[in-house]
């Protein structure tokens, strides 16, 4: 069995090269057979991912909670829901990782709790001025009776940013503050209780041996002073664009909070790690979060947001690397997560869709399939040779693309309900994976249940299909993986080469890389020996949508 290091050199720690899967568990795999997936699930399918070749799991959350926002919600920080399992599932399920050299890093939601958590559910009972209703952040209303919310800020989801309580008399009473859905109310960071409060939460699962932490909202848990008005500009998508001072996103004041957090993951021996995921308008703001004494990773949304596009892409590579260069962290690279419509869908899209809209049947600007499908294993090409970690969300490998026909009915996200079906919301890229071909939910589960429901054509995705298909996507990143290993391009530098202006093209050592994001093929040298390709070469040109790492003699 692979040992996990428990030290490492200072500059290489495991996370500044992993390659981290995100397993989002409700449709990872489903033990129990009631449709949503869970921990023993995961214990069950862990040699899928050893066998893939991932340095570490992040799992989106797990812990008790009333699922109005797919366990973003969390009412009991210390605990798994039922849905999921046990604490005891959790730890074999930790183990079993470990003992395939898999490090484990779980999602923390300190922005906000679930309405359901104790600490609310006390605030709400209590008076206005409480200790209680310090945690959160509640307000008096404006208006002549308060019953106009305290400022004009909008949801994330749609909609207001305020609910107003029913005090414990039966009045109309205070207004409390969610970024998110009214069933996550925010806490108040500025309250040292608070602060406390998740100290102790990190060390409760860094004593059951967790690798380290992604911090959801990691770029909001502090409201600017005073709370003044803010409008977005119009074309602002629902993280508040380009613009700089957006008084709920990245104030100053967050900072402390990490290099609190950063102390107490260095008491724990392991390299533990805290990943940001904070959605900013530009890198250097983002570079911010991983300064030395903060967090480890933060996500690098801006290259996820960037189009296929050759010069947009270059141009994110290097200001990426200088960014976060500029800082002594690692860059990170990511493609698709639980949020954002599936790379093998959205990189062929022919309209802006802001993040959070999401695309479903009405959607007229639907992705070429095959368009998609040649561009993704591209993009994860190129991504999987670049210096840093990076991040893949579960069904990458398999080429998924966005589950576009879902109906109505079986919308969950809270942004579809928020805006009367105006945005479809994240459910297509959250569908339970397929398995194998035949079966019941395509092996999800023995019970064929499935909170999402499956499109029928992804029998051809499924994982049985693929594995036995040398040119499938999944035996693509396999062979990318073990060659990015073999080539050590998680750590070092590129060197940029020049292909044409359709081309993003560097040097790792001795192995080219080059895509071709134009229209027209690229000729590659006559001695061009592959390693490996996204898609069939055509002699030695290199078709459009197509990227590949080759060694040459010079
Ligand atoms: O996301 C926060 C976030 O910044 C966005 O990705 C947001 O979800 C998106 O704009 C909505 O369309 C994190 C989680 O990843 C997300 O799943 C949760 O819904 C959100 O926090 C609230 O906890």
């Amino acid at each position: 069995m692979p040992q996990l290091e428990q030290f490492a050199a200072p500059g290489s720690e495991w996370w500044r090269s992993a390659v981290i899967y995100q397993i989002y568990p409700r449709s990872f795999a489903d033990a129990s057979g009631d449709g949503i997936g869970d921990l023993p699930g995961i214990t069950a399918r862990l040699d899928s991912l050893a066998d893939l070749g991932v340095d570490a799991i992040w799992l989106s959350p797990f812990m008790t909670s009333p699922q109005r926002d797919a366990g973003y919600d969390v009412a009991d920080y210390r605990d798994v829901d039922p849905l999921f399992g046990t604490l005891a599932d959790f730890d074999t399920m930790l183990t079993e990782a470990h003992a395939r050299g898999i490090r484990v890093v779980i999602d923390l939601v300190p922005n906000h709790s679930s309405a359901q958590h104790a600490w609310f559910q006390a605030a709400l009972k209590a008076a206005p001025g409480s200790p209680e209703r310090a945690r959160y952040i509640f307000r008096d209303g404006k208006g002549e009776n308060g019953e106009l919310p305290p400022n004009n800020w909008e949801s994330v989801f749609g909609g207001g940013m305020w609910e107003r309580v029913t005090e414990a008399d039966g009045t109309p009473g205070q207004w409390y503050l969610h970024i998110f859905d009214p069933t996550q109310p925010d806490f108040d960071w500025t309250n040292e209780e608070v602060r406390e409060e998740f100290r102790s939460i990190l060390r409760f699962w860094l004593d059951r041996g967790v690798d380290g932490f992604r911090v959801d909202v990691a770029h909001g848990m502090i409201k600017a002073e005073g709370l003044p008005d803010y409008t977005p500009p119009a074309d602002a998508d629902s993280m508040g664009g380009e613009e700089a001072n957006v008084p709920y996103w990245g104030q100053e004041a967050v900072h402390d909070i990490y290099r609190d957090w950063h102390r107490v993951l260095a008491e724990y021996d392991g390299d533990r790690a805290l990943c940001g995921e904070a959605w900013l308008p530009t890198l250097k703001k983002t570079a911010l979060w991983v300064r030395p004494d903060e967090m480890h990773q933060t996500f690098n949304f801006p290259y996820l947001k960037t189009a296929w596009d050759a010069e947009e892409l270059r141009d994110v590579i290097r200001d990426s690397l200088d960014a976060f260069g500029a800082v002594g962290a690692p860059s990170t690279w990511v493609l698709s997560n639980h949020d954002v419509v599936r790379h093998a869908s959205r990189l062929a899209l022919t309209a802006d869709n802001p993040q959070g809209e999401g695309i479903g049947p009405l959607t007229p600007y639907k992705p070429d399939t095959a368009t998609g499908l040649a561009r993704a294993r591209a993009a994860t090409t190129v991504m999987l040779a670049l210096p840093g970690s990076a991040y893949l969300y579960q069904g990458e490998e398999l080429g998924l693309p966005e589950a576009m026909e879902i109906p109505d009915a079986f919308r969950q996200d809270p942004t579809w309900f928020r805006t009367n079906g105006e945005r479809y919301g994240r459910d297509g890229c959250r569908v339970p994976l397929p398995w194998t071909a035949d079966g019941p939910s395509f092996g999800f589960n023995d019970s064929g249940a499935s909170w999402l429901p499956q499109p029928a054509h992804w029998a051809a995705y499924a994982r049985d299909v693929e594995a036995a298909d040398p040119d499938s996507t999944l035996s693509l990143y396999r062979r990318l993986l073990t060659a990015r290993r073999e080539h050590g391009f998680g750590s070092g530098s590129l060197i940029w080469e020049d292909a044409g202006a359709d081309a993003v093209a560097f040097r790792r050592g001795d192995v080219h890389v080059v895509a071709n994001l134009g229209r027209e093929p690229i000729t590659l040298p006559a001695d061009a020996s592959v390693i490996v390709a996204s898609g069939p070469l055509d002699g030695s040109s290199l078709p459009v949508d197509t990227a590949v790492w080759y060694t040459a003699r010079e």
